[in-house]
């Protein structure tokens, strides 16, 4: 009996040890999975992979790192309000300008908030936001990529975004009189930002790209309206409420200028590295010939390049517009001033068709446009990226 008990004792005493063993084994593998986990999105290719918001949601980090992958397959195709209007019709489900001219949805969608801060059921552009954030989903589930732009009226004259009187700035940061009214703005935006969520309630990653044209003198925010240590404020402050405050983590911030001469110009309200994601400039043709466009927007984007490349951001091309009655504006003019620039996306302004003003308002092709056969071509090409493409490319994966 007591040679029996203690060999039985022996017996458990190793059965413990062996027991031990496995659970140490099993969690140092557990641990080093799990880091392994956490480390991934961190490195691609050597590359620091994570955008400036150390807390943003998976699907968020996984575009961010994506967005820089795919920079070696070519640039995204993007469009402002695609899926709500186009030339001639509202508001027709499925309908899309580039896809009545191509088959195909494009890669990028571009939205707008302005007016969501007094509280109007729809944008400065008559689209309902009820409407936006369904559609948002649309694209979202599609694959693409949504990109959001505000307009805010001038919280110190209740006038538009246009309204450029001096001191607004100042007078929305800390200790100014506008301060807490900004604050409730950005309490509407959040509260918008936070209802894009697909089916399984994730939210939808956002390229947010508010002050936008930040070096031209038509918005309040923008040139010689505020100070550049106003300006970084301003941006500093927003991104902050929204991340830290509001605790909105499916954000990316873009930094985006109009026109540029310099690189001075461009960094010259630049708020530093850990406050941006995307960089980019808006350009519009304007008056100018093809081959002047094309020498701006090679400048342009050699240096908005080697910014990026320099600070491991990611470069686009935030909004354009072209001479669209010239037929063969796309693979003779718009390709030509890409290059071979490594850009992540283009974003072509609305196709409002004709505004009550008695404008004509239109950036990329509809079905009949001048462009039609063009743009085809265009995107035909191996590096303009559209709705199959980046589907493939798991974005979010
Ligand atoms: C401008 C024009 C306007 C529009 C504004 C904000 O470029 O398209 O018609 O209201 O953008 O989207």
């Amino acid at each position: 009996m007591t040679r029996n008990s203690g060999q039985a004792e022996g017996e458990c005493l190793q059965v413990d040890i062996a027991t031990i063993n496995f659970f140490r084994m099993l969690f140092r593998t557990l641990f080093i999975m799990i880091a392994y986990c956490s480390l991934m999105p961190f490195e691609v290719n050597g590359q620091e992979g994570i955008p400036i918001d150390k807390g943003a949601t998976r699907e968020t980090i996984n575009l961010y790192r994506n967005l820089r992958r795919v920079l070696n397959k070519g640039f995204m195709f993007g469009h402002q309000d695609d899926l709500a209007y186009g030339v001639g019709w509202k508001y027709e489900e499925g309908r899309s300008d580039i896809k009545d001219v191509t088959g195909e949805y494009p890669a990028v969608y571009g939205w707008e908030l302005g007016r969501l801060e007094i509280d109007q059921p729809f944008n400065l552009d008559s689209v309902p936001f009820d409407k936006m954030r369904q559609l948002i989903r649309s694209g979202y589930e599609r694959g693409g990529v949504i990109t959001i732009s505000w307009h805010l009226n001038n919280p110190l004259t209740g006038k538009s975004a246009w309204d450029p009187a001096t001191g607004t700035v100042p007078s929305i940061l800390q200790g100014g009189s506008r301060h807490d009214l900004y604050k409730t703005w950005l309490d509407k935006v959040a509260a918008f930002l936070t209802s894009l969520q697909d089916k399984n309630g994730k939210f939808i990653p956002v390229i947010f790209r508010p002050y936008h044209e930040l070096n031209g003198n038509w918005f309040w925010w923008g040139g010689k309206n505020c100070s550049a240590e106003e300006f970084k404020n301003l941006w500093k402050f927003t991104v902050s409420y929204l991340r830290d405050e509001k605790k909105l983590h499916h954000l990316l911030y873009a930094y985006n200028t109009d026109r540029f001469s310099s690189r001075d110009e461009y960094l010259e309200k630049y708020p530093g590295d850990e406050w941006v994601d995307v960089i980019g400039f808006d350009i519009y043709q304007r008056n100018s010939s093809n081959e002047k466009f094309i020498a701006d927007i090679d400048k342009m984007l050699s240096t908005l390049e080697e910014i990026a490349k320099e600070k491991n951001k990611i470069p686009a091309l935030t909004e354009f517009g072209g001479n669209l009655s010239d037929s063969s504006w796309w693979t003779g003019t718009f390709v030509k001033g890409i290059g071979n620039h490594k850009i992540s996306y283009v974003l072509g302004w609305r196709n409002a068709g004709a505004k009550s003003s008695g404008e004509f308002e239109s950036y990329v092709p509809y079905k009949g446009h001048t462009t039609e056969k063009d743009f085809v071509r265009f995107y035909n090409m191996q590096k303009t990226l559209f709705e199959s493409d980046i589907k493939k490319e798991k974005l979010y994966q």
